[in-house]
């Protein structure tokens, strides 16, 4: 049984095997194909979410008894200790039950101490490129053990950027706006369907920046530290401080931070806003 790591141990090491076996089990129910069930009106579970889920708590039970865990199909676990891991045993559900091979394993630490919350440690695994992104602060980002950093691209109109759609209460959601917006102003905007895997898209320079609006804690707690470490910055729309609890997500390589926080004001406030072409007309 491991205790809590000092200043210099580092949860690394044990947080990459556990997302690796995880990863490894999802990889396993994805090429057996699986049965859907729906948690909502179009929110997908599958039978993998839940082995890994139950798979990464069983390790860190066993290897960090003391902590308390929070992950997306079994909620928060609640010991009062320090130490709080933030698990989505599978970001990327929909492509997941789908077929389509983008989705990911995402684990983070956060030390709490009276009222400071603090990310210590991320991991990410992709299983179906078998690429594992990684950061500890002030350590900088890696992905397969090579240092990444974020894009040096300082033009939104030669960024490549991505964005997401949540699976349910889409009708709620005025993303469709930024997703037209963003795309006329850029080389293009992505939607690949893994949050996880957006953020660290970004911090490799995959990407050029990545938003997203309503995201849970599990889906970004690894990612925005990740982006962070390879020099990054993740912030609200607003350009206010990244929250973990907050609705807002806004990464970026830094040099497109304040463009992108212009549009967005822009387009909150209705300006500027180009017509979307009428169909109708377009076929004529
Ligand atoms: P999931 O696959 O773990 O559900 C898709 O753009 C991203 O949003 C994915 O990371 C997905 O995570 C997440 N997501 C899907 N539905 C969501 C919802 N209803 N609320 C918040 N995030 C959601
Ligand atoms: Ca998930």
């Amino acid at each position: 049984m491991m205790s809590s790591p000092s200043q210099t141990q580092s949860f690394i090491p044990a947080m990459t095997a556990i997302a690796r076996e995880a990863g490894a089990l999802l990889l396993e129910y994805f090429h057996q194909g699986l049965k859907i069930e729906y948690k909502g009106d179009a929110d997908l579970v599958t039978a993998a979410d839940r082995a890994s889920e139950v798979l990464i708590r069983e390790r860190v039970a066993k290897q960090f008894p003391s902590h308390d865990v929070l992950g997306e199909e079994q909620g928060l676990n609640d010991r009062g200790n320090e130490y709080r891991w933030y698990v989505d045993p599978l970001d990327g559900t929909t492509n997941f039950a789908h077929g389509f091979p983008v989705f990911c394993v995402s684990l983070a630490i956060e030390r709490r101490i009276a009222d400071s919350q603090k990310r210590v440690a991320a991991v990410v695994y992709d299983p179906t490129r078998d690429e594992l992104f990684c950061a500890e602060p002030g350590k900088g980002a890696q992905l397969n053990g090579k240092a990444i950093h974020v894009s040096k691209i300082g033009q939104l109109k030669e960024s490549l950027l991505a964005t997401g759609f949540p699976s349910h209460k889409r009708h709620k959601n005025p993303n469709i706006f930024f997703y037209h917006q963003i795309t006329l102003r850029t080389h293009g905007v992505r939607r690949a369907g893994s949050a996880a895997l957006d953020l660290c898209d970004v911090a490799c320079g995959r990407y050029d920046g990545f938003w997203e609006f309503n995201l849970n804690p599990w889906d970004t707690a690894a990612g925005v530290l990740i982006v962070e470490e390879a020099g990054g910055k993740v912030s609200g729309f607003d350009g206010s401080p990244f929250q973990l609890n907050s609705r807002e997500t806004l990464a970026s390589n830094g040099l497109l931070h304040d463009a992108l926080v212009h549009e967005f004001q822009e387009i909150f406030a209705g300006r500027g806003l180009d017509p979307l072409p009428d169909p109708r007309e377009y076929r004529r």
